[in-house]
């Protein structure tokens, strides 16, 4: 399995009820590993752009209301397989259908107040850790076989 890198965010609700720990400690427990980490208040038009595929919903703009409530840990994780893995980890939208032990249904508390977010696929990953981290956060070039292991 290819080294990936992929977005992982720490959510408004999440931040504000003291869980960035309990929920790195989790993913870290899962082998990821956190290649890049920083806390921020999101602007309005950042969280636009960063969801600018879900325009148009009609979650839209409490998303980004939601999204800009608070500060946000924004981080880039690093492991085999990272993009398919994360969201096994992280779980359904909805923390009410996600599945036992992940982190949606351990720490979510709706479908709009559900923690995190992570990559939803390589190509959403690639443009995701470029907006937020610049293109020198993905995995270079030399380390992205399978047969070199991280570290
Ligand atoms: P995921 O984060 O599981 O990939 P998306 O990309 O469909 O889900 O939705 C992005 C974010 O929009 C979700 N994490 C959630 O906060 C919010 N969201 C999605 N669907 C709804 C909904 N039906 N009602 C309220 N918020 C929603």
């Amino acid at each position: 399995m290819a080294l990936e890198r992929t977005l992982f965010i720490i959510k408004p609700d999440a931040v504000k009820r003291q869980l960035i720990g309990s929920i790195l400690a989790h993913v870290e427990a899962q082998g990821f590993r956190v290649v890049e980490a920083r806390l921020v208040q999101l602007k309005r038009e950042e969280a636009q752009v960063f969801y600018a595929e879900h325009q148009g919903k009609p979650f839209f703009n409490d998303l980004v209301q939601y999204m800009t409530s608070g500060p946000v840990v924004l981080t880039c994780l690093e492991r085999e397989g990272a993009v398919a893995r994360l969201r096994e980890v992280v779980g359904a939208t909805d923390p009410a259908e996600a599945a036992p032990g992940t982190v949606r249904k351990l720490f979510g508390e709706s479908k709009q107040m559900n923690s995190v977010h992570a990559s939803d696929s390589p190509a959403s990953s690639e443009r995701e850790v470029k907006y937020f981290f610049g293109a020198v956060a993905l995995v270079p070039e030399g380390r992205r076989s399978a047969s070199i292991t991280s570290g």
